[in-house]
């Protein structure tokens, strides 16, 4: 029921703030960056000090669910319909490690797979993004969102502010598909492009995703994501009246534990939105 979702929600938020103190007292260099998964792929000693923390702080509450966290993910873990944290210490390492303020901590409650509560938390800029499927999701707990209430409808790609991400992965397929996809996003309508207002690559897809509830982005593109860098934004999209789907062109299905992800703000025309978007795709994405 709502009121256990709500404790749910406050237990998350004042996790997220003991989270983000630690966050921001930490001190990374962009040499001390830790285990690395490739030369990109960055992972930091508080990024694993703070899942340790979150991990606890909910066992210690919440004994019974399970808990998937990126830093203590081992190939084969898989997200079932058990009430389930999804947890992201750190979405935006790479910000983090080079001290660029977009950097979260992405706390997501699924149930039967499910975003059902999501808090997103930017120590940097005190920026917090809380939602609960079915009862609306709030920017700093009490500003509604979207922060448009009357968003302007959603004519054409070419009026979009556009956020995609390159990911980690920097090679074959999927990053061809993504690089030669951004081009033609941004090449004259004459040329055969979408020519969108343009693009930008933040580097957290949780707060791109808020920022796509918020309203300020329009739409958000990214292929090679985790459970537990979508799982809250993706509520809190939801509940800000913004739609996923997948990546892939014609594919409406996205899945939390897939890793393809098309979002588009709230306004009339979502879905002619996703259509136009999908016709400028270059090829489709192998990852799952
Ligand atoms: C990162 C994302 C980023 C994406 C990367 C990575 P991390 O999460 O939020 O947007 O492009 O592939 O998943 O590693 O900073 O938690």
């Amino acid at each position: 029921d709502v009121k256990q979702l709500e404790e749910i929600r406050d237990h998350l938020v004042s996790i997220a703030h003991k989270a983000g103190d630690m966050i921001t007292a930490a001190h990374p260099s962009t040499g001390s960056s830790g285990s690395k998964k490739n030369s990109v792929d960055l992972v930091t000693e508080t990024d694993q000090a703070v899942e340790k923390m979150i991990s606890t702080a909910l066992a210690e509450k919440y004994p019974d669910y399970s808990f998937m966290g990126e830093e203590t993910y081992k190939p084969g873990d898989v997200l079932t319909d058990a009430p389930t944290f999804v947890v992201d210490p750190i979405d935006g390492t790479t910000n983090f490690v080079h001290s660029f303020p977009y950097a979260c901590i992405s706390l997501g409650f699924a149930v039967g797979r499910v975003p059902t509560v999501g808090v997103v938390y930017n120590p940097f800029t005190r920026t917090l993004y809380s939602g609960i499927k079915g009862h609306g999701a709030f920017l700093n707990e009490t500003i509604p969102l979207p922060l448009n209430q009357q968003p302007e409808p959603l004519k054409s790609l070419s009026d979009c502010l556009v956020c995609v991400e390159y990911g980690a992965d920097r090679s074959g397929n999927d990053y061809a598909v993504k690089t030669e996809t951004f081009t033609k996003l941004c090449t004259t309508k004459e040329k055969g492009g979408a020519m969108v207002h343009s693009i930008r690559s933040l580097g957290s897809a949780a707060l791109n995703l808020c920022g796509v509830a918020s309203g300020h982005l329009d739409v958000y593109w990214e292929a090679g994501c985790w459970a537990w860098d979508v799982c809250a934004g993706w509520c809190i999209l939801n509940e800000a009246g913004g739609i996923m789907v997948d990546a892939n062109p014609g594919n409406w299905e996205p899945k939390i534990e897939g890793r393809r992800y098309l979002a588009v703000r709230q306004g009339a025309g979502q879905k002619e939105l996703a259509e136009e978007f999908w016709s400028y795709v270059q090829g489709k994405f192998d990852v799952g």
